[in-house]
């Protein structure tokens, strides 16, 4: 084979480049934040996968061969991350589910604030399912001379700069966006390099999967109950049954999602009215991909959801995310359902905590 019939990959690096040199005055800042991201992503995908070998060598909080305390997977996988953010200088603020607090980073006039789950689903890492991190990138709104106030924090997903996730499963994978399109890069784990897999991600209009912890579904909403009803009827004519996946790791059920299509909901329910994930570093991030894949994430009002408000940082929020038609269909159902329960007798409104 001629080195010119070979097949060009194109590393994670110059895509980076190629996309940064679209845009004449870029300055090249939110690129280095992504290789930084790439780069803390592959040191953590290593430790990950030696994470059932670790268990051998040390548990966390025991001391490895090497005499070095082992820590747990989510308190390494934040600290790359940190270290990532404060090597270049860039990031001004950082919010992780790790951290109760903001983490003021010492370059103060770094222009953006990036939100992130750093090792998402870890309660899974012990059974060697898919986890994955999570990030999400703001432009602060203060000027880069002052420092950085919790209003720089506090903007709806709306205002997104780029967002994305990597799964660490079968393989390394990173999804990501900054607003034209969603790209996938896949880790060649023998070099250290991530190359570009999934060109242009586009989730299908339709998918025949909806994916959900069902075991919750008396705490359920009566729309809700009805369209999971609706997933599982028989009707040839809509491909009916659908197919019930759930892994109980988002990174993982979105990345089916947005490939496969089909529906993926994380909803309110009487338990937990307000849902269990985090609007910030889980939902808004994966809201942003789906849309800038075609599809669609809405609240329970069927309200796009990068237009909610936010008030806290750490906040929960329902999601309801995925192939246009079954997203749309799921939302007319809340809908339809809700309007007949309130003119009845009783409407499904969960207290509040
Ligand atoms: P975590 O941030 O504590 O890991 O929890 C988030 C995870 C998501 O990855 C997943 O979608 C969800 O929790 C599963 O929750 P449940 O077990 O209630 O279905
Ligand atoms: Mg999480």
């Amino acid at each position: 084979m001629s080195p010119s019939s070979a097949k060009r990959l194109i590393t994670l690096e110059e895509f980076i480049i190629q996309g940064q040199n679209r845009f004449r005055g870029a300055t090249g800042e939110l690129s280095q934040l992504l290789r930084d991201i790439g780069l803390a992503s592959k040191i953590i995908s290593r430790e990950v996968n030696k994470a059932g070998i670790t268990n051998i060598l040390g548990l966390a909080g025991s001391q490895n061969v090497q005499g070095e305390t082992v820590k747990k997977l989510d308190i390494f996988s934040n600290d790359q991350m940190l270290h990532a953010f404060a090597r270049s200088g860039i990031v001004s603020m950082v919010i992780s589910e790790e951290n109760e607090e903001i983490i003021r980073m010492q370059s103060s006039s770094g222009k953006y604030v990036v939100f992130m789950d750093p090792l998402d689903g870890s309660s899974n890492i012990d059974v060697n399912v898919a986890i994955g991190t999570i990030f999400s990138v703001f432009m602060r709104k203060s000027d880069s001379e002052d420092y950085p106030v919790d209003e720089d924090a506090l903007q709806p997903g709306i205002n997104q700069v780029a967002a994305g996730y990597v799964l660490y499963g079968s393989s390394t994978i990173m999804v990501y966006t900054t607003g034209i399109g969603v790209n996938g890069f896949t880790l060649d784990p023998s070099i250290g390099e991530f190359f570009l897999s999934h060109p242009d991600i586009k989730i299908p209009e339709f998918g025949s999967f909806y994916s959900i912890n069902e075991g919750n579904y008396n705490g359920w909403s009566p729309g809700l109950k009805k369209f999971i009803e609706y997933c599982k009827e028989k009707d040839e004519a809509t491909k009916r049954p659908f197919t019930s996946r759930y892994i109980g790791s988002m990174v993982a059920d979105v990345q089916r999602t947005l490939l496969k299509g089909g529906i993926f909901i994380y909803p309110e329910s009487i338990a937990k009215p307000k849902g269990k994930l985090r609007l910030m570093y889980e939902c808004n991030p994966m809201a942003f991909l789906v849309e800038q894949a075609g599809g669609m994430a809405v609240d329970k009002h069927g309200n796009r959801l990068l237009e909610r408000e936010v008030t806290n940082i750490h906040e929960r929020s329902e999601i309801y995310m995925g192939s246009r038609d079954n997203v749309q269909l799921c939302a007319d159902y809340m809908k339809r359902y809700r309007k007949t329960v309130s003119s009845g007798t009783k409407a499904f409104e969960p207290a509040e905590v």
